[in-house]
C-alpha cells in the first residue's frame, strides 16, 4: 500500500514527453535521470538578446507550472554546463523553426538553428512538465527532435464585430505560444468598426469606431441599444506586436476591402459611391455600400491608411480581405462605370466588369504594397476577380478554392469553414452550448483536417503554406467564450500544423490532451471540458 503510494508521488514529478503536438521523434538514452531542481540554471548564449529572452521565459514556464525558480545565466560557448538547461544554436539543424531536446543524467539541451527554434522546443519542455508545487521533475533520458510539417501555422481573431482589449490579445498570443504557432491574422476593420487608429484620418476611430447597438440574438432585426466599439492605439499596436515578436509570432493585419467598410464610410461617406450618410452598420452580414473604386480619392485614403498599418506591422503579408463585396452599387454609379470604361474592362468567362474592377483595385493595392515590399493576402473570392499570383489566397468557402488557387500557382492558406472556423459549434448538442454562428466543427473533425488535399498534384503541394482557424466573434462577446471556442480545438489544429499525416492518431491524442488541459486549467483559460469525453464523441460521428 504505502509502496503505491510513493510511487503515485514519484510518477506525479516525472516529465513525459509526449506533448501536444507530439514530436517527431521521442528517443530514450541509456543513462540515468535528469534530476530538474531550483539550482539548476539556465543557460544561454552570452550576448544574443534573442535567447536570454527565451532563457528568461522557460524560467516563467518552469516557475509557473512547478514553483521552482530557476537563475538564468549567459555562458561562453566552453563553459562546462552539468546540471543545467542549456540552450544552443545549431546550424546545422535543418528546419528554421524545428527543436532538439537531449536529455542525460548531465544536462538538459534545448537547440534549434534559430531561436524560434529553441522557443518551440521550451515549449514542448513546458508541456512536458508536471503541473503543481513541487522540488524535483524527474526528466527521463531521451532526445525528442521535432520539425513543423508548415511554416504558417495560424489562428484568426476578428476584434471588430466584438472589441478585445490588448490584455485579451496578448493571452491569445500567448495560447497560440503554447501550441507552437506562428501567425496572428489581426482582423481589424469591418463593417460594425474601424478598431485601429490611423492619424491621418483620425474620424475612422472617432466616428467609425462605435456602432450604436448590437444585435440580439442570431442575427434578428433587433439591436440593444447600446453604444459599442473601442480601438487600438498605434501606441497599444507597437506594443502587442513586440508581444508576439518576443514569442515569434508574426501578425498579419487585415484591412478588409473593398466590402465590409461601413466603419471607414460612416466616418467619411465621400468615398462610398453613394455618399451616404452611412452608418458603423448594427447587423452581421453582407452590406452592399462599399468602396467607391471610379474616384481617385478613394485609393489615395487606401494607400494612406496602408502606410501607416506598414510601419505598425513590420511583416511580409498585409491581409487585404476582399471577401463578400456586392457590386450593386458599382453597377449604378457614374464613377465606377467610368473607371469600367476608361480602363476599357470587358466581362469575360464568369466575370463580369464590376468582378474586373474589383480585380483592378485589388491589384492596384496589391502593386502598391510589394513597392514597399509587401505582398498581400487575400480571401478566396480574388480567384474570381483576374489577380496575379504573387497574392497569396486564404481558402475559407471550403478547401476547394485553395485548390484551384494552387493549381493557378498561388500560395494558399487554408481556413475552411469546415472544419476550421472555431465561431462554429463544435457538438450537435447547441442548446447547452454559448450562442455560436452555426455550423458544427468537432474535435475530431478538426483532427482529421488535412490542408493539402489528397489529390493535389505532386508539383503543387508546396504551395499550400499551411492551415488556421478563424475566430469571427459576431456571438463572441468576452474572454472566456474566446477560450472556450478555441480550446481545446486549437489543441487538434496544432497537430494538423506540425505532424505528418500518417503520424497522427486520434485516440492516441485524446490520450495526450488531459495533460495539455490541466495546464489550460493553471493558466485559468476556458475550456469545453465535454469535448474531451469519449461518449460524447460517440454520439457526434454519424
Ligand atoms: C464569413 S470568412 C465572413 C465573415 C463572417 C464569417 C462568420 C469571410 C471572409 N467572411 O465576415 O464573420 O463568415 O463565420
Amino acid at each position: 500500500m504505502l509502496i503505491t503510494v510513493i510511487t503515485a508521488v514519484a510518477q506525479e514529478h516525472r516529465a513525459d514527453y509526449r506533448v501536444v503536438p507530439l514530436p517527431d521523434r521521442i528517443d530514450g538514452i541509456k543513462d540515468k535521470d535528469f534530476l530538474l531542481k531550483s539550482t539548476c540554471l539556465i543557460d544561454y548564449p552570452a550576448g544574443n538578446r534573442d535567447m536570454e529572452r527565451v532563457a528568461v521565459m522557460l524560467s516563467g514556464y518552469i516557475e509557473d507550472l512547478t514553483s521552482m525558480h530557476l537563475s538564468t545565466r549567459p555562458v561562453k560557448s566552453s563553459t562546462n554546463n552539468s546540471g543545467c538547461i542549456s540552450l544552443s544554436l545549431d546550424p546545422k539543424m535543418i528546419n528554421d523553426e524545428g527543436y532538439r531536446i537531449t536529455v542525460t543524467s548531465k544536462n538538459i539541451e534545448i537547440a534549434g538553428k534559430t531561436p524560434a527554434g529553441v522557443f518551440h522546443g521550451i515549449q514542448s519542455l513546458r508541456k512536458s512538465l508536471p503541473v503543481g508545487q513541487t522540488t524535483t521533475v524527474i526528466m527521463p533520458a531521451a532526445q525528442i527532435v521535432s520539425n513543423p510539417r508548415f511554416g504558417y501555422r495560424g489562428m484568426h481573431l476578428d476584434c471588430v464585430r466584438h472589441f478585445f482589449d490588448a490584455e485579451t490579445v496578448k493571452r491569445y498570443l500567448d495560447i497560440m505560444a503554447l501550441h507552437g504557432m506562428n501567425r496572428l491574422h489581426w482582423h481589424l476593420t469591418d463593417d460594425q468598426g474601424w478598431r485601429i487608429e490611423i492619424k491621418k484620418y483620425p474620424r475612422l476611430t472617432e466616428v467609425g469606431g462605435w456602432r450604436k447597438g448590437t444585435v440580439l440574438g442570431h442575427n434578428s432585426p433587433v439591436n440593444d441599444g447600446i453604444r459599442y466599439g473601442g480601438y487600438y492605439t498605434q501606441d497599444e499596436i507597437r506594443d502587442i506586436v513586440q508581444y508576439a515578436t518576443d514569442r515569434f509570432i508574426t501578425i498579419i493585419p487585415e484591412v478588409d476591402m473593398p466590402g465590409h467598410m461601413l466603419g471607414a464610410l460612416a466616418a467619411y461617406p465621400e468615398l462610398g459611391c453613394t455618399g451616404g450618410p452611412y452608418e458603423v452598420w448594427c447587423q452581421w452580414g453582407v452590406a452592399d455600400d462599399i468602396l467607391c473604386v471610379g474616384q481617385d480619392k478613394t485609393l489615395q485614403f487606401v494607400k494612406d491608411v496602408l502606410d501607416e498599418v506598414m510601419q505598425l506591422f513590420p511583416g511580409e503579408y498585409i491581409h487585404i480581405g476582399g471577401d463578400e463585396s456586392p457590386r450593386v452599387r458599382w453597377q449604378q454609379c457614374p464613377r465606377c462605370q467610368q473607371r469600367i470604361k476608361d480602363l476599357g474592362l470587358t466581362a469575360h468567362g464568369k466575370q463580369s466588369v464590376e468582378a474586373l474592377l474589383q480585380g483592378w483595385f485589388t491589384t492596384q493595392m496589391q502593386q502598391y504594397l510589394a513597392a514597399h515590399g509587401r505582398h498581400i493576402i487575400g480571401w478566396d473570392e480574388l480567384l474570381g476577380c483576374d489577380v496575379d499570383t504573387t497574392a497569396t489566397i486564404m481558402s475559407w468557402r471550403g478547401a476547394e478554392p485553395g485548390a484551384e488557387g494552387a493549381k493557378l500557382g498561388h500560395d494558399v492558406i487554408m481556413t475552411p469553414v469546415g472544419p476550421l472556423y472555431f465561431d462554429y459549434y463544435q457538438t450537435k448538442d447547441t442548446w447547452n452550448e454559448p450562442t455560436a454562428f452555426g455550423g458544427c466543427n468537432t474535435l475530431k473533425k478538426v483532427y482529421d483536417f488535412d490542408p493539402v488535399a489528397a489529390d493535389l498534384p505532386a508539383g503543387m503541394r508546396h504551395h499550400i503554406l499551411g492551415a488556421q482557424a478563424n475566430v469571427w466573434t459576431e456571438y463572441i462577446t468576452c474572454e472566456p467564450q474566446i477560450q472556450y471556442q478555441i480550446l481545446p480545438r486549437m489543441a487538434a489544429l496544432a497537430e494538423v500544423q506540425w505532424m505528418e499525416p500518417a503520424a497522427k492518431d486520434y485516440q492516441d491524442f485524446k490520450a495526450r490532451l488531459p495533460h495539455l488541459v490541466d495546464i489550460y486549467k493553471h493558466y485559468g483559460w476556458t475550456y469545453r471540458a465535454k469535448s474531451l469525453a469519449v461518449e460524447e464523441e460517440e454520439q457526434e460521428q454519424p
